[in-house]
């Protein structure tokens, strides 16, 4: 449990290093051991639903990412913020908003085609106009547009009645159209705001109203938090339980309550996190629709990123954009279908499991259930033989989710080798599935990362390092466009040849290999010379220069070859990289990759 424990560390670190211009206030580092030790009466079906549908719908879909023939990129729900729009003209969008070939049914069954469990919309976004029909305001999808009725009625019936858990995203204080809401700059004077007026006079209300008047709610997705202390909050929340006793809250209510963590948008934890937790991620590269958007997570990348998810124990999250209309993207569409299909035959590898107890490997990821372990293959080994390393538990049997042929399983050692049949090897997943007895020692990032010669690569990621000195695992973030947030965690703070990284490595098949560095590396750190050792081998370099970190620009990664290497036996090596010189910091390392010079 040690390792778990420690992957929750990790990233409890890495969710404490998140500093976004976007949001009032990072709620998610607050979600802890508070909240955490005690469970949701209700949290079951969250935990075993794995797959959730994001919906973010509002005036912005209607501009869909231009605004005065200017085009937006980014988080297109955000334009009224990124073109600084003010209310008055904002609100006179609201006029031309009428999504005629919006169909409850139809995106109810999508959802249910692809394989969806539960379903998160947009009740009302940080621009402040609401997709329901509200008393509270005339800024509402009723009483300021020609559509003139609720959609989120239909929609939460449409849900239900597919056996889908229904729940609304609402933004409690980000609201641009009030004049005490939080962070509308450009109308109003942040320093006359009266936030708990705001809460009082809006925020609360709508909550009561969407939750009293659209049947039971699976979640409520709050959002950015600001303007409330510790107690207050949670009298907030308190007030707000009495409703619906059984509807979850998520982290993002802030100061540490809610019932599950969310994880930063498109953030994908690199271990198992222990708890019911959730993974957001967007469709194309903005939750809100934009037009000219349309870079598309392929099938193969979803059903991917699902299992990859579901393999460290949480929930996948997926956004789509409807426009204007009321349509849901084509793309988006035809790729929830092909993901249904593969949901279809392959869900009892992922609904209903808890993170894989195999760590990451060349071939793929593992989900469990009790006495069962499912491999998701995504790259099938060159020679057909799967190793998992560190299988101490007795095999009762090996075979093919689908069809359930038999697989035959070999011990060498303590590695289990299955001889997998031959497959589609451009499928996204083909999974097989051990049952075993005893148990299997727990998740550990010490365990050496494989190397074989079976794959035309293998990387060995920043977080399977150990550090020295001032050498640093960060976590960093940045972006692409505007609020399109990445990830990618690093080997940091390298700057003399005391500091350094290692790794242990696990060479199952002897030969050449190509060693690859993937780094980013600013120009004042560029030609400095750094030294990666194997075991005794020293292997010198000289940093090449890729680009600057800075939080609204992407990172860019240079893959430097650096050496070609010689592993004559089978076992277990150490990599180790450090500065050769003191100087400026060597670079920001990710990955270094193994290339068999041979592939089999
Ligand atoms: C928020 C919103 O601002 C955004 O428009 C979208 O709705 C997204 C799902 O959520 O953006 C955030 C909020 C929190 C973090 C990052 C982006 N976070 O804690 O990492």
């Amino acid at each position: 449990m040690k390792a778990i424990l420690k992957g929750g560390f990790i990233l409890a670190l890495l969710v404490l290093d998140l500093n976004r211009s976007m949001q009032a206030q990072t709620m998610d580092e607050m979600w802890d051991s508070r909240s955490s030790g005690k469970e949701h009466p209700n949290i079951g079906w969250f935990k075993d639903a794995k797959f959730g549908l994001f919906i973010h719908w509002g005036l912005y879909s209607k501009l869909a990412g231009e605004w005065k023939d200017k085009n937006y990129y980014g988080s297109g729900e955000w334009i009224m913020n990124q073109a600084k729009i003010p209310v008055k003209e904002y609100r006179e969008v609201a006029a031309t908003f009428n999504p005629v070939a919006f169909n409850a049914e139809d995106w109810a069954q999508l959802a249910k085609d692809a394989g969806i469990r539960y379903m998160v919309v947009t009740a009302k976004h940080h621009e402040g106009f609401s997709m329901f029909d509200s008393k509270v305001t005339d800024f509402d999808i009723v009483d300021a547009t020609p559509y003139k009725k609720d959609p989120m009625k239909a929609l939460a019936a449409a849900s239900r009645k597919k056996g889908i858990q229904f729940g609304f995203y609402y933004s409690q204080f980000q609201d641009w159209n009030e004049p005490n809401g939080g962070k509308n700059s450009w109308d109003f004077d942040e320093k006359k705001k009266n936030y708990q007026l705001y809460y009082d006079q809006k925020a609360i209300p709508q909550l009561k109203e969407l939750m009293t008047n659209y049947g039971p709610l699976g979640i409520i997705w709050f959002d950015t938090p600001g303007g409330m202390t510790r107690q207050q909050t949670e009298e907030f929340v308190n007030g707000l339980r009495r409703l619906q006793p059984n509807c979850l809250f998520s982290s993002r209510v802030g100061q540490g309550l809610g019932d599950y963590r969310d994880f930063g948008d498109s953030e994908l934890p690199t271990t198992p996190i222990m708890g019911p937790w959730e993974s957001i991620y967007t469709h194309n590269d903005s939750w809100g629709y934009i037009k000219h958007d349309m870079n598309f997570k392929s099938p193969l990348e979803i059903i991917r990123l699902l299992a990859n998810v579901a393999s460290k124990g949480g929930n996948l999250m997926l956004n789509v954009g409807p426009d204007g209309n009321g349509r849901i993207p084509e793309y988006s569409e035809k790729y929830l279908k092909e993901t249904g299909k593969w949901l279809a035959r392959n869900g009892e590898s992922i609904y209903g499991t808890t993170y894989g107890l195999i760590p990451q490997q060349p071939w793929g990821v593992s989900t469990s259930k009790p006495g069962k372990q499912y491999l998701h293959v995504f790259n099938r080994p060159h020679n057909g033989k799967l190793i998992i390393p560190g299988f101490e538990a007795a095999v009762r049997s090996a075979y093919t989710l689908q069809g359930r042929k038999v697989v035959p399983v070999k011990k060498k050692g303590n590695q289990l080798i299955l001889d997998l049949p031959a497959f589609d090897q451009t499928a996204a997943n083909t999974v097989f599935v051990i049952e075993y007895t005893g148990k299997i020692a727990p998740y550990d990032l010490t365990t050496p990362v494989p190397v074989s010669n079976q794959f035309a690569m293998n990387s060995v990621d920043a977080v399977y390092g150990k550090v020295q000195g001032s050498a640093e695992i960060k976590p960093l973030t940045y972006s692409h466009y505007y609020g399109d947030w990445k990830h990618a965690t690093c080997v940091t703070g390298m700057k003399d040849p005391t500091d350094a990284a290692s790794f242990t490595i696990n060479i199952q098949d002897p030969g050449d290999y190509h060693i690859i560095l993937e780094y980013a590396c600013p120009q004042e750190s560029a030609k400095q010379e750094g030294v990666l050792l194997v075991n005794d081998t020293r292997f010198l370099f000289r940093t090449l220069r890729s680009s600057e970190f800075d939080k609204s620009a992407p990172l860019m990664f240079i893959k430097h070859t650096i050496a070609t290497s010689s592993f004559a036996k089978a076992g277990t090596y150490t990599l180790e990289c450090r500065p050769l010189n003191k100087g400026k910091e060597l670079f920001k390392l990710k990955t270094i990759v193994l290339e068999p010079v041979n592939a089999n």
